[in-house]
């Protein structure tokens, strides 16, 4: 037995793969389950591991190790005690005080800097994390991964010009198991199909308006949704021009072909009580939605104050309104039962809304009664519908750090159900055309992402 295989097997008496359904945390359904974290318990096994993965980085050169928290942090540990290269610690979030930095430990700028990752899939999170370390100052050239899933996660960092070795391919494990009749015939075939499958396609269906009908029981969710299906469109429209006279004309001429007519109410120089009157005729006219972009941010007392008094009183007219989250669940009380967007991440670059409050920021919004859909760059849970901004067939973004997606990316990557639309058709010479263009490429990239 080659010492690989030998290590293989220890580790999964250990139980660092198991076998049966499990449901991931993206939903998919998997017939495997692989965890790496029980190897720590093994002192023996983690110090042969860290030999391995130290001999496949034998020709590289680095000055420092990290380990991807929280599975690789003991084998980076183990493999800077047996080689005598200094660790760095990297945090998983900022802890927000003191040094407020994502890695500790002595480094200096432009050292080279190996990272070490248990599992790789999609490679998304490696990417998220070298951005990090490299955002502090190191060199990132060479990765090492204990498993690779075969999910395209290492051709996504080789693209980027990255060294990345790994010690399994997740085919190579299920070989060995099978080789010692860990798995049966019936089990190693299910494995197969079901990585084959995954590779070429996205396992988790995405759910048809119709079907959202059904699930999302939120008034405002069933207006939109109802709306889409009728009209055939997922486009809104963001109206981000300056004047009544161009708020209105733009909503006549897009009027057809959208859910909804995203406002900045406070950016028309000449609101007034008419400016609002107006766009409820039209909309009422053409079917669509009135969605006020005011993007709350603070404490619920005030953003009531904001909703429902001044000159815009954004409660009486405003079909949905987006707000932050960042103020924690209780804020969005403020809003009453009605249709509130809940911004979980933003378009732009630099963005800080990182994974980790994403995540944070869908619990708030999963657990918020009126909050019947989510702004965001990434799939959400499918108790919330996704509007995506940042959309534009042209790819380049602003010089203000706008960063744009197609149609076909969003509802295909991110099963986006809404797309907004803003530059892309107001500021055309032919808002109409383009309206009509966008609804069609939108209707068809919805279609094609069923
Ligand atoms: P654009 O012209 O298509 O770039 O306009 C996009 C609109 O969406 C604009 O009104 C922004 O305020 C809004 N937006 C966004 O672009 N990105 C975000 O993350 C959020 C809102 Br939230």
């Amino acid at each position: 037995m080659q010492p690989k295989e030998d290590f293989l097997l220890k580790a999964f008496h250990l139980g660092i793969i198991k076998f049966g359904t499990f449901t991931l945390k993206s939903g998919i359904e998997s017939p495997f389950y692989v965890d790496l974290r029980p190897l720590a318990s093994s002192p023996e096994l983690l110090k042969t591991l860290a030999n391995f993965l130290l001999e496949l980085e034998e020709e590289s050169s680095y000055e420092l190790i990290c380990g991807v928290p929280y599975a690789a942090l003991p084998m980076a540990t183990v493999m800077s005690i047996a080689s005598g290269i200094p660790l760095i610690i990297k945090r998983k979030e900022n802890k927000g005080y003191g040094t407020k930095r994502m890695l500790e430990g002595v480094f200096s700028d432009g050292q080279k800097c190996l990272l070490v990752e248990d599992v790789i899939t999609s490679g998304k999170s490696l990417v998220e994390t070298i951005a990090e370390v490299e955002r502090e100052g190191l060199k990132v050239q060479d990765i090492v991964v204990v498993l690779d899933r075969e999910q395209g996660g290492i051709e996504k960092l080789k693209k980027q010009g990255y060294h990345v070795r790994t010690l399994f391919t997740i085919n190579e494990v299920i070989n060995i198991l099978f080789k010692y009749n860990k798995l049966d015939k019936r089990e190693v075939t299910k494995i197969r199909e079901f990585l084959n499958s995954d590779i070429s396609a996205p396992k988790i269906k995405r759910l048809s308006y119709e079907e959202k009908l059904k699930i999302n029981t939120h008034e405002t969710a069933q207006k939109i949704l109802s709306i889409a299906t009728e009209k055939k469109s997922n486009l809104i429209c963001s109206a981000d021009v300056n004047t009544t006279k161009e708020l209105i004309e733009l909503a006549e001429k897009v009027g057809n072909h959208i859910v909804a007519l995203k406002t900045h109410i406070d950016i028309i120089t000449d609101f007034n009580d008419d400016t609002i009157k107006q766009l409820q005729k039209v909309a009422q006219e053409k079917n669509f939605l009135l969605f006020e972009d005011r993007k709350f941010a603070d404490i619920g007392n005030t953003q009531e104050n904001q909703y429902k008094k001044g000159i815009y009183k954004i409660s009486s007219w405003a079909d949905m309104i987006t707000s932050h989250v960042i103020a924690g669940e209780t804020s969005l009380k403020a809003f009453d039962s009605s249709g509130v967007v809940a911004i979980v991440e933003m378009s732009s670059k630099g963005t800080l809304t990182d994974s980790y409050y994403v995540s944070k920021a869908l619990e708030v919004a999963e657990k918020s009664p009126n909050v019947f859909a989510a702004v965001a760059q990434s799939s959400v849970p499918k108790s919330l519908l996704l509007f995506t901004p940042g959309v534009n067939l042209v790819t380049e973004g602003d010089n203000k750090g706008q960063q744009y997606n197609t149609p076909e990316r969003v509802f295909h990557e991110y099963h986006t159900d809404f797309i907004i639309v803003g530059r892309g058709i107001y500021a055309d010479e032919n808002p109409k055309e383009q309206a009509e263009k966008y609804q069609k490429i939108g209707w068809e990239s919805y279609l094609n992402s069923l």
